[in-house]
């Protein structure tokens, strides 16, 4: 059955996360982009929203609605701010949800009240310098001690690494380039947990993305999250969820450059008319409205798939693909229609620009993306 009626439950989660974003969010996003300012305080009015427990469930304080709820929300919170978007996205589907999934009953017990109600927020390493596309070539290690494991290396590429309280970390726990990686979850204030260099980005610019350094870090066997040497596997399916939150972040960049598009076209006159009268800039907006929609049916579906637990490897890589593609091109075209007011920061377009450019690196490159589409079909 294919039912694209929204419950009561997504429309209100929908129009509490559009309001959330034209009130909070989009009046704010420019400065904070200027100011590399982490929005921590949109982030707890968010967490009283109930979004940062999405995933969770209600035993443990969320409101487990699930994978097509959270794209929802998170297209609404990234129409208005996308550096809170990918923070929400992050916490929820990268940390909150392998919990969910693979952790032990006393880790769900002592995480996720504190992720549901956003006292904690939570992160993902898995990158390193050597290791981006090829997640497998890996080389931080960890060494058994006892009771503990012994955890040494860098991460690289962290979201939110300045400002996370727990992260799931990926390490080599045996020489298998597959089968030797396992996850283990770690709080900032274990014992040889630093947080290095930030890096100075293109877009995104309040979200911050650093590097996390591991010297010596004691952790307790206990917060081995999965099984030994189930690492690479729980990453890689982890990350089918997290690319539905970028798949989510990229129709809410495109969204929010299809309606400064449309108003400018309506507002701006040139030739005795309002620009939005001519062919060629109806065709743009036309164009960018429809990709859209296409890339939102996809979203869903792949998110849909998964909440009944079937596969989405596929889906959910080609919903990323055809998103973030979308979103680069309605933010290229944004720009165009605005002409050199688009190219100045008067007009959000060219942060939306900038901020669109990642949904294609990061969480699985489009070449990534193309790469597990075409593996699902040609074997
Ligand atoms: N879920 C669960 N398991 C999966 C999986 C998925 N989505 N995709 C693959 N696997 C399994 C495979 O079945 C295989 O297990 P078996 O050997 O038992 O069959 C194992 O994982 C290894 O898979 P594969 O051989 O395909 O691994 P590769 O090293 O070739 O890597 C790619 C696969 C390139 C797809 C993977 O490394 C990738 O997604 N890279 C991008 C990383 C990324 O997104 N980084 C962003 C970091 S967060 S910002």
């Amino acid at each position: 059955m294919v039912d694209f009626t929204l419950s009561e439950e997504q429309q209100l989660i929908r129009d509490t996360a559009r309001e959330f974003a034209d009130k909070e969010l989009a009046p704010n996003a420019g400065r904070w982009d200027k100011e590399l300012h982490f929005p921590r305080e949109a982030i707890e009015k968010a967490a009283e929203l109930g979004f940062m427990g999405v995933t969770i469930p209600e035993e443990y304080g969320g409101s487990q609605l699930g994978n097509v709820t959270l794209c929802m929300l998170l297209e609404e919170i990234n129409r208005g701010c996308a550096s809170t978007g990918v923070t929400v996205s992050v916490h929820n589907s990268l940390f909150c949800s392998p919990i969910v999934k693979h952790g032990t009953e006393d880790q769900k017990k002592r995480y996720l009240p504190k992720m549901a109600t956003g006292e904690w927020l939570g992160g993902y390493c898995l990158s390193e310098a050597g290791a981006g596309s090829d997640a497998a070539g890996l080389r931080c290690a960890a060494r058994k001690d006892g009771d503990d494991w012994i955890l040494e290396g860098t991460k690289l590429w962290i979201t939110t690494g300045s400002e996370a309280d727990v992260f799931i970390i990926f390490v080599r726990t045996g020489e298998d380039r597959v089968g030797g990686i396992s996850a283990f979850i770690v709080e900032k204030t274990m014992k040889g947990f630093g947080v290095g260099k930030k890096e100075e980005k293109l877009g995104i610019r309040a979200s911050p993305t650093t590097e996390i350094l591991l010297d010596n870090v004691r952790v307790p066997a206990a917060n081995m999250l999965g099984a030994e040497g189930g690492g690479f596997k729980l990453a890689l399916d982890t990350l089918d969820g997290g690319r539905l939150g970028i798949a989510s972040q990229s129709l809410g960049i495109g969204r929010a450059c299809l309606e400064a598009s449309i108003q400018y076209a309506n507002e701006r006159e040139q030739f005795g008319r309002p620009i939005g009268r001519f062919q060629a800039i109806q065709w743009k907006i036309a164009d960018m409205a429809t990709h859209l929609d296409a890339a939102r049916f996809l979203t869903w579906r792949a998110a849909d798939l998964r909440d009944r637990k079937l596969p989405c490897t596929m889906e959910a890589a080609q919903a990323k693909l055809m998103a973030s593609l979308t979103a680069n091109n309605a933010a290229r075209e944004a720009v165009q229609i605005h002409g050199g007011a688009g190219y100045t920061r008067e007009f959000p377009v060219e942060r939306y620009m900038r901020d669109a450019r990642i949904t294609e690196i990061y969480e699985g490159a489009t070449d990534i993306q193309r790469l597990v589409i075409a593996r699902n079909l040609l074997g």
